[in-house]
């Protein structure tokens, strides 16, 4: 079955079968969201655990995030709608001290899927970067991402900086990742908490309108 080789394949780190599969599944017609979430992130969350209970290692969840990161390129113009006028613009990045990416990336797709012209700081990114990209691109929406509890509270010094660049009247700020919760954002101040892809686009296209 695809679903499971492209899952096996994203658990070894096989950048090529990962591909293989998806083009595979992609040419049987079948759903890009399906591929998504059955064949690259149920795997991803297999990696997860084994992650957590010391199965793999820092080097093997690093070879299966880049497949991951590999899959999803090629599915995204499957995933991104085409052909869309840019309702919106969107500064997005992963927090200082952090590293993680995967779940930013697709927030990022699934935000230019929503006709949103996305501005990708990457990761590691520090308060004076976000300060920077808001007076350079005048964006609606600042989203924020973190994986790690040591530095989810990074969230807070992005907005207290945003706040003295006298900027925080001008952007609704969005933030998410697997530690943060929605009482989280109301503790810092911030606008909106999405739990996952699809709702940081849900709430996106509200905070547009
Ligand atoms: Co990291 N890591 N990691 N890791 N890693 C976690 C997060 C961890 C939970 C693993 C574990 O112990 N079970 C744990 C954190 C524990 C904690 O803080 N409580 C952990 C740790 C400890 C670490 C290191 C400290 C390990 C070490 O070095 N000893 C280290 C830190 C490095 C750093 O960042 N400074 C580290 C390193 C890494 C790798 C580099 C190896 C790799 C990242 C590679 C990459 O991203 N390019 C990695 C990975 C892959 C993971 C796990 C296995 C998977 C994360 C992931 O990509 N999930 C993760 C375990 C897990 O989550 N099960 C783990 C899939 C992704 C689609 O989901 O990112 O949650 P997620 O995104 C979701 C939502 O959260 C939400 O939408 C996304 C899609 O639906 N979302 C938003 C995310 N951002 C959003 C923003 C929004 C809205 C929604 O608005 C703006």
């Amino acid at each position: 079955m695809v679903l499971q080789d492209i899952n096996q394949a994203l658990q070894r780190g096989d950048v090529n079968g990962v591909k293989q599969g998806i083009q595979e599944a992609l040419d049987s017609d079948m759903k890009p969201r399906v591929i998504l979430n059955e064949g690259l992130l149920s795997a991803m969350e297999t990696i997860g655990v084994k992650f957590k209970n010391n199965e793999v290692f820092v080097p093997e969840v690093l070879i299966a995030a880049r497949a991951m990161n590999a899959g999803m390129e090629l599915l995204k113009p499957k995933l991104v709608e085409t052909g869309v006028e840019p309702v919106g613009t969107a500064v997005l990045g992963t927090v200082k001290g952090d590293l993680h990416d995967i779940g930013k990336n697709l927030v990022r797709m699934m935000l230019e899927g929503a006709g949103l012209t996305v501005y990708d700081l990457g990761v590691d990114v520090s308060a004076e970067q976000f300060v920077a990209a808001i007076q350079e691109h005048d964006p609606h929406i600042v989203g924020l991402s973190a994986l790690l509890t040591t530095t989810m509270g990074e969230m807070k010094s992005v907005i207290q900086a945003i706040e003295e660049a006298g900027l925080r009247d001008k952007v609704k700020i969005m933030v998410g990742g697997a530690p943060v919760t929605s009482k989280f954002a109301v503790d810092i101040g911030a606008d909106v908490y999405a739990k996952d892809a699809a709702e940081a686009s849900t709430e996106a296209k509200k905070l547009v309108q």
